[in-house]
């Protein structure tokens, strides 16, 4: 009976002094910068080296969601090990306990050695992480012990236990608080900023279809609906003040730029759709922006690339890598943007700064938190995810998809409107068909085309019979090339395939 009960605490004492560990370990980030706690860089680890199969098959269930996924993952076990341990000293095994300890933290600690721009300060959150885990649980298994000596008062323990866990709980805050003021330090610099106007504004946007067609995607996808996909586990903090972007490599000038330096330089809009490689058939990793921000061809320019670079690739300051053929500043409306959709750029999407090069795949192209510029050469250089099996080279496939009804609607018979969008940066969408059933491709409406760099939205009014109905989607691209038909995995460069839906009208 006594037994269970010392067992019984022992969990929630493991737990609390995993807390407690944690907290601490998190508070220890801030005393330098590119520090992350243990969950961090397990969390980022795991994303360095998980086979490409699982990661495509988290990002089918989970999308935009996967970090979460794998930081719950992570945190799950840590507390499934916290219980163990804390039985493991509750049952008078401290010395096995502490073996567990080491274990973790020598897992955590190596894994924070691989930490992009890991100091000798990398290991440090870790190391105090499972120190104060040790710490405390050592503390409360000797005055359990002493209280036992006092005739073990249930009433006692059950003061200690508590207070165990009420001190972890508040340490757990003070490094929960650090972390929401570090972030609003990043948002409060964000909001500081007043961006110039593009020396020609684009015109304002035509009238929206989308609000007559309901369920169709919007012509511009609001920053909180963007799509958000990349590495960062958690979102780099950085500062205006000591913020550069340095232009080097293969070039005959070098160049380093402060923030203010970048942003007197002339302004220009563009609209674009970004889309990302693992983007499935009828997926939602796309999304159109109007961006804001100056010329990459002149920067690189200024620089002068000197003749065997071929590759432009951009560095991000949390150590991600996105290269491209110099060969794309052809003329197109490359960027380095500091605006999108009438904002400061958004944190989540690269704050202060990030490429956009219309027609290429994010991965190869769109680098966030972006920090330097480099002049290479393919032969020498591959960004992030080139070794992990993603193509080198990846422009932007032709794509459909239809956004309404949704698949597995049930609809009403009668009136109805089939819509989508349609992209295919930057040759541009000149026709979308449809298909109902075994009918003809019948010509979809289409929506304004601001620019042959962005998606054009598409409908077509029918009467929907009663009955079961398979409706699929084409389009043509200004080539004049159909996308492909036949289905093509994600992997290594992009989905192909006609999106199909099945629904019901009743
Ligand atoms: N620093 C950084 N930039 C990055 C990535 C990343 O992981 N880290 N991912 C790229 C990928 S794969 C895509 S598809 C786009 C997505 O941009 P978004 O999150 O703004 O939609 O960002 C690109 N830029
Ligand atoms: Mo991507």
């Amino acid at each position: 009976m006594m037994l269970t009960k010392i067992t019984r605490y022992g969990e929630a004492v493991g737990l609390a002094a995993v807390l407690g560990g944690l907290a601490t370990g998190e508070i220890s980030t801030h005393l330098a910068t590119n520090l992350h706690n243990p969950i961090i860089s397990i969390g980022n680890r795991v994303v360095d080296f998980v086979p490409n199969f699982m990661k495509e098959l988290v990002i089918r269930f989970f999308g935009v969601n996967d970090k979460t996924f794998l930081l719950t993952c992570i945190t799950i076990a840590i507390a499934l090990l916290a219980m163990v341990i804390g039985r493991l000293f509750a049952q008078q095994k401290a010395r096995q306990g502490q073996y567990v300890i080491l274990a973790m933290t020598g897992i955590a600690v190596l894994a924070s050695l691989f930490d992009a721009k890991a100091g000798p300060f990398a290991v440090m959150p870790s190391l105090i992480t499972g120190g104060v885990t040790a710490l405390i649980l050592n503390s409360f298994s000797r005055r359990k012990t002493k209280a036992e000596s006092f005739g073990g008062e249930y009433t006692r323990r059950e003061a200690l236990t508590f207070a165990g866990l009420i001190g972890a709980v508040a340490v757990a805050s003070v490094g929960f608080g650090r972390l929401l003021q570090q972030q609003a330090n990043t948002q409060l610099e964000r909001l500081k900023v007043i961006l110039p106007k593009a020396l020609r504004p684009l015109p304002p946007p035509p009238t929206d279809p989308a609000l007559g067609v309901p369920g169709l995607s919007t012509l511009f996808t609001p920053n909180s609906d963007f799509y958000r996909i990349d590495t960062a586990l958690s979102l780099p903090d950085i500062s205006l003040d000591t913020w550069t972007l340095t232009i080097d490599g293969m070039v005959s000038t070098p160049l380093k730029f402060t923030y203010k330096e970048l942003t007197n330089r002339p302004f220009f809009e563009l609209d674009d759709t970004i889309a990302c490689v693992s983007n499935e058939i009828g997926g939602n990793l796309v999304g159109n922006a109007r961006w804001l921000g100056i010329r990459l061809d002149d920067l690189v320019k200024e620089a002068g690339p000197l003749s065997r670079a071929d590759q432009i690739m951009g560095h991000s300051v949390d150590g991600f890598t996105a290269g491209f053929p110099l060969a794309a500043l052809d003329g197109r409306d490359a960027m380095i943007a500091f605006g999108m959709n009438g904002e400061v750029l958004p944190t989540d999407h690269g704050f202060p700064a990030r490429i956009i090069v219309p027609g290429l795949y994010g991965y190869v192209s769109a680098t966030k938190w972006l920090s330097r510029i480099e002049l290479t050469r393919f032969d020498e250089k591959r960004g992030y995810w080139i070794p992990r099996g993603w193509s080198v080279l990846a422009p932007i496939k032709t794509s459909t998809r239809i956004d309404t009804p949704r698949n597995g609607a049930r609809i009403v018979q009668g009136k109805a409107v089939i819509g989508g969008v349609a992209w295919a940066p930057t040759r541009g969408i000149t026709k979308v068909e449809v298909k109902i059933d075994n009918g003809e491709w019948q010509n979809a409406k289409l929506g304004p085309e601001l620019a042959n760099t962005t998606w054009r939205q598409w409908w077509l009014k029918w009467n929907a019979t009663s009955g079961e109905h398979r409706i699929s989607a084409r389009a043509t691209d200004g080539s004049g090339d159909l996308q492909g038909e036949k289905s093509v995995a994600v992997l290594p460069n992009g989905a192909e395939g006609y999106h199909s839906i099945f629904i019901t009208a009743e």
